[in-house]
């Protein structure tokens, strides 16, 4: 798939909806203003080492105080949807009890904002930035922060309920597991390896409680939840290649996918509850983690490919890489994750493969069968960027041909794969939303992996929007410009 700004726009189902991503830890600094208490990650962040070359997420974008101008970027540049976050150390600084309001106005001024401009918002619930008292508490491994949770999804509705077209409960409960609890590369900082486990269960859990706290508030939006899918690909055909892809399928994906979907954990894992002594699901958790969802959010990066054995890169591709530390070849592990051969990599390492953006619809929609609608909810990629000065202009280009083509080449695939007679056709595919707006602050990578359409300077704040930003722009114009072309009573054909 390699369309052009116009085909690409043909491609789109009318409805579909195009938006940008971003979270409120990644952008908004401002963390210590008006009465935001601190999260887990203000504590993680500021542990020497934590983050490459130490950086600290203290101003990152200054959104809390540049919110308008970023608005009226994403105005600018055509989008439906904006999908954001709600900082839960903002809003409710305690993680119980008392809500503070300043950091409900400061959404409150957003997504008014948003609306005023005639973009649609998405709220995430939950997009990793547990509130320190609850993360001092035991964070996910505590079942107490799934109902906290709970209540925090309850202020949310009763605050935002009658402006918010879709929420999001949570993001990626798997990154947060593997990366916060089980390998301590994200904040708590844990390396509780398979001893993690309980951290799965209780953000499942939290994501349930969180959606029948939005249920019973009757929010005039659609709900749904995040999860990352990476499709598995074993390095070759021996048995315990396979066998090792198999696992980390279990491990990534169906863990997290097979209890909300299938209301159930994969078999594996259920017998496997001698790991933890407080692993025991209920039925009744289980009854509200897999309570059906108005969509599904999907987030798809790239694949990996899974080798038996101790081997290089037993952690995420770049992620040893982006810690300056060398966590990879860990002696004795089961298995560890390949490179693709002959593939272009992200500045995270990360494989560049579109053609698995259809593969992950494709099983998504094999394993379950109820699948509801789905929402692309991130996709995105890390490269490097050269700020060129087009004296003659007297203004900046950002020419990054290689994060538009790989969102031309993902968004493309994703369409065609889910049109009448493509691999995924049964997959109700509802929009696209590109990681990010801007670059931000990239977790352990600090600010040394942009994904952003909008490049930032740290130094000064200014925006400088890239090629991506105005491609984009271009697919939105052609979309508009061939939708006029159809008003009813038109010939058809003339696009
Ligand atoms: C997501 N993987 O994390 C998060 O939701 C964002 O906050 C983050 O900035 C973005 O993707 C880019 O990293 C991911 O290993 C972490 O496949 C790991 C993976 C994918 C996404």
């Amino acid at each position: 798939m390699n369309a052009s700004a116009k085909e690409l726009a043909a491609l789109l189902p009318p409805g579909f909806t195009l938006g940008v991503a971003t979270s409120a830890f990644q952008i908004e600094g401002a963390l210590d203003e008006d009465g935001r208490g601190p999260s887990g990650w203000d504590v993680f962040a500021a542990k020497p080492g934590a983050i490459v070359e130490d950086q600290s997420p203290a101003v990152s974008c200054d959104h809390y105080h540049r919110m308008p101008e970023d608005v009226a970027l994403m105005k600018d540049l055509g989008i439906d949807s904006y999908r954001f976050s709600l900082s839960w150390p903002r809003i409710q600084p305690g993680g119980s009890g008392p809500v503070n309001p300043a950091g409900l106005g400061f959404y409150d001024r957003l997504i008014d904002l948003l609306l005023e401009n005639g973009i649609s918002p998405m709220a995430t619930v939950y997009h990793w930035d547990t509130p320190l008292p609850l993360e001092e508490a035991g964070g996910w491994m505590n079942r107490d922060t799934a109902y906290r949770l709970g209540e925090f999804a309850a202020i949310a509705a009763a605050a935002f309920g009658d402006r918010v077209d879709r929420w999001v409960t949570v993001n990626e409960p798997a990154t947060v597991t593997t990366n916060g609890y089980a390998l301590g590369m994200h904040a708590p900082g844990e390396a509780l390896m398979l001893k993690a486990l309980p951290s799965v269960h209780h953000q499942l859990l939290g994501h349930g409680l969180a959606l029948q706290a939005l249920r019973a508030a009757n929010v005039r939006g659609e709900i749904g939840m995040t999860n990352v899918y990476s499709p598995m690909v074993p390095a070759s055909a021996n048995p315990l290649d396979k066998l090792s892809a198999g696992l980390m399928d279990v491990a990534q994906n169906r863990l997290y996918a097979d209890p909300v979907l299938l209301g159930k954990y994969p078999d594996i894992i259920r017998a496997a509850t001698f790991f933890s002594s407080s692993f025991s699901p209920s039925s009744e958790d289980m009854d509200l983690i897999s309570q059906p969802l108005d969509f599904y959010g999907l987030n798809y990066y790239m694949p990996t490919r899974v080798a038996s054995g101790p081997g290089e890169g037993a952690v995420p591709p770049g992620m040893a890489e982006a810690m300056g530390d060398d966590l990879s070849g860990t002696p004795g592990a089961p298995f560890h994750i390949a490179s693709f051969p002959d593939t272009e990599h992200t500045a995270y390492g990360w494989p560049v493969k579109p053609d698995y953006m259809a593969v992950a619809l494709a099983e998504m929609a094999e394993r379950y069968p109820d699948l509801p609608p789905v929402y692309i909810t991130e996709g995105g990629a890390s490269f490097e960027d050269v700020v060129v000065r087009d004296a003659a202009a007297d203004r900046r280009i950002i020419p990054d041909e290689r994060r538009l083509r790989y969102l031309a080449d993902h968004i493309g695939t994703a369409l065609e794969a889910t049109r009448p007679g493509g691999a995924a056709e049964s997959v109700d595919l509802r929009g696209y939303y590109v990681w990010s707006l801007m670059d931000n602050f990239e977790w352990s990578a600090g600010y040394k992996q942009p994904f952003g359409l909008v490049h930032v300077d740290f130094d000064t704040q200014v925006r400088t929007p890239k090629a991506s930003y105005y491609w984009l722009q271009e697919v939105i114009a052609a979309r508009r410009a061939a939708s006029a072309a159809h008003v009813p009573g038109a010939a058809v054909g003339q696009q």
